[in-house]
């Protein structure tokens, strides 16, 4: 496929920060556009990110050797952009451009072949699941916010609950809209009344709390309370580069090792059984925690995010030194399309759980979900049933009912 324009537009995302929308059209006259989201935790080794105006300007830059080609695929594609690209973190087009870029034209694809954007995905990188039934995924949906999300006393930055597919999507979403709601009703009460219940970034509320455990206490408390059987478990992402200062972790305002981390997490473990997921438990260079609380667990998932970075050879490192058994997969940490599928090929490989990720500054796009649903996915991550995060809810309803 041969391809005429692309157009950089600057847009703002759910923090009213500038990100870009991409609109690519093919020669045939088709067009399409992908815009992207920010992170603010972010892994140090991340696809670099453009401003607006760069990314304008790059584009306007690549723009005369993208006409003269003629892609075969989404796969093409990509590794035309990482090749005019040239750097180690795609600091000349920018991770946010190239997936702009890659995504538009993937939906190019799915338009031209008049069929669904996950399945013009499944089709080129996961064929091995093509006319097999899609495995719903387990969502992981964050009700309270902390660490960099949020303004508020806690270190640890994301306290989710992980809803089973146990039973028709659309009920799953119905449930925690209830158990947020729920949620919402007790920690009014913590605070005084309901206006004085504020939200973070990804919707979750944000509130002090007595210490980082209160907010599981509490949300197993709600889970219970709405008597959904095993429906309910809970996860937490504690984004611990983000309290890590020189091999010390300052949590509660006290700086302790990593050893006294690991019995923080085993405490939790012991005290609420429903935990069973703990993301970035550690600094991202600190393999050595990683390694040790994966030892010390057993049935609970040990997620690689800040870690992993979406980037296959990371990945295939972290697996084969046994310091993770899940990993997050956020297309634009790595700034493909098709790099992020083969992080999802080498996840699976390596008998990682994979699952999907929004940003905490996120668009309306919902290319993430259609990614899950094409590399059949263990988990998504879309934030708190609200507001700007409903886009990615009602396209996990659409495409798995
Ligand atoms: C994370 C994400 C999304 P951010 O750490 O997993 O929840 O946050 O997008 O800020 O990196
Ligand atoms: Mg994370």
């Amino acid at each position: 496929m041969k391809l005429n324009n692309i157009v950089v537009r600057e847009i703002f995302d759910s923090r009213g920060k500038p990100t870009i929308s991409v609109c690519v059209e093919a020669a045939s006259g088709v067009s399409a556009c992908a815009e992207i989201p920010s992170g603010k935790s972010r892994g140090s080794r991340e696809a670099a990110v453009l401003r607006p105006k760069e990314a304008v300007v790059a584009v306007k830059k690549l723009l005369p050797a993208l006409k003269e080609k003629d892609f075969s695929g989404i796969a093409a594609l990509d590794r035309f952009l990482i090749s005019e690209d040239g750097t180690p973190n795609k600091s000349k087009l920018g991770g946010n451009t190239m997936l702009g870029i890659s995504v538009a034209f993937a939906r190019i694809l799915a338009e031209t072949r008049k069929e669904e954007l996950w399945q013009t995905v499944q089709r080129e990188f996961f064929p091995e699941y093509l006319r097999k039934r899609p495995r719903v995924p387990y969502i992981f949906s964050n009700l309270i916010n902390g660490g960099a999300h949020a303004d508020n006393n806690l270190d640890i930055q994301e306290y989710m609950v992980v809803v089973a597919p146990k039973q028709p999507i659309e009920k799953s979403v119905e449930k925690l809209i209830a158990l947020y709601k729920k949620l919402g009703k007790m920690l009014a009460l913590a605070v005084g009344s309901p206006k004085a219940l504020r939200t973070g970034d990804e919707g979750g509320y944000s509130l002090n709390f007595q210490s980082g455990f209160e907010p599981l206490r509490i949300l197993n408390a709600a889970t219970r309370s709405l008597r959904a059987g095993k429906m309910f478990s809970l996860a937490i992402d504690a984004a611990a580069s983000e309290f890590y200062r020189h091999e010390y972790y300052v949590l509660e305002g006290k700086g302790i090792s990593r050893e006294a981390l690991v019995h923080v997490y085993l405490d939790f473990l012991k005290r609420i059984p429903a935990l069973v997921s703990l993301e970035d438990p550690f600094d991202e260079e600190d393999r050595e925690g990683f390694k040790s609380l994966l030892g010390r667990t057993k049935g609970k998932l040990i997620v690689g995010d800040d870690l992993t970075t979406t980037n296959p050879k990371e990945i295939k490192r972290c697996a084969e030194e046994k310091l993770i058994n899940a990993v997050i997969i956020k297309p634009n940490q790595i700034g493909t399309v098709s790099e992020a599928c083969e992080a999802m090929k080498v996840a699976e490989k390596f008998k990682l759980k994979t699952i999907v990720s929004h940003r905490s500054g996120e668009t309306e796009d919902s290319f993430i979900i259609h990614l899950a649903r094409a590399g059949s996915a263990y988990g998504v991550k879309i934030g708190a049933p609200v507001r700007e995060r409903m886009s990615k809810f009602n396209e996990l309803i659409r495409l798995y009912s």
